[in-house]
């Protein structure tokens, strides 16, 4: 089986991440997409059980598409899932130094590991998790940037007070 894994921090998922889920989903027989468990983080803007809960409903139509978490590196985390891919987002070239290196020390690390880089769509090129986070912090609309399963939650924590 063509597993693939794709990483990331999630905080929260937005419509890029979904798209490029949807369309790695096409590529690889099953895709594991596997949030960051960084507890030199944080809590961050949602907890990483609620951006798993979050994350499952808004990928429930994408059949091969399973949800998990990892924490250490993600070499271990490859090797013990029998994946030989990293699917990885890019949006413009500073993400690209970055995504470069990253791959490099994974595939120096773990042989034969590949990743495999998909583009953004121009639709999401400007959107990223940083970005919803501030919005969702000074008070601003959000809700056409993120999955609605994402928007729900934001929704609910914020009438809490959280
Ligand atoms: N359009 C397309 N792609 C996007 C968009 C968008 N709008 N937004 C984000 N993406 C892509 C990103 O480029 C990235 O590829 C992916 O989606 C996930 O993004 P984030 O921001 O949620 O996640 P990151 O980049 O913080 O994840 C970093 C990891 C958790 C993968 C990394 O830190 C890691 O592997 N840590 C484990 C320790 C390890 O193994 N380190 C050694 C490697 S150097």
């Amino acid at each position: 089986m063509n597993r693939g894994i794709y990483p990331g921090s999630f905080d929260p998922m937005t419509n890029g991440h979904l798209d490029i889920i949807t369309r790695a989903a096409k590529i690889v027989d099953e895709l594991i997409v596997a949030v960051l468990l960084n507890p030199k983080k944080g809590t961050g803007l949602l907890s990483v059980e609620e951006r798993i809960a979050v994350m499952k409903e808004a990928t429930k139509h994408l059949e091969n598409v399973k949800i998990d978490s990892f924490s250490g590196l993600l070499v271990d985390f490859a090797h013990q899932k029998q994946a030989r891919v990293i699917i990885r987002g890019l949006r413009n070239g500073s993400d690209f130094e970055q995504e470069m290196n990253m791959a490099q020390i994974n595939s120096s690390l773990l042989k034969g590991l590949e990743t495999v880089f998909l583009m953004t769509a121009p639709e999401h090129a400007y959107m990223s998790s940083t970005a919803v986070r501030e919005i969702v912090c000074f008070g601003g609309e959000y809700e056409a940037f993120v999955p609605p399963a994402v928007a729900d939650k934001l929704k609910i924590n914020k009438m809490r007070g959280r």
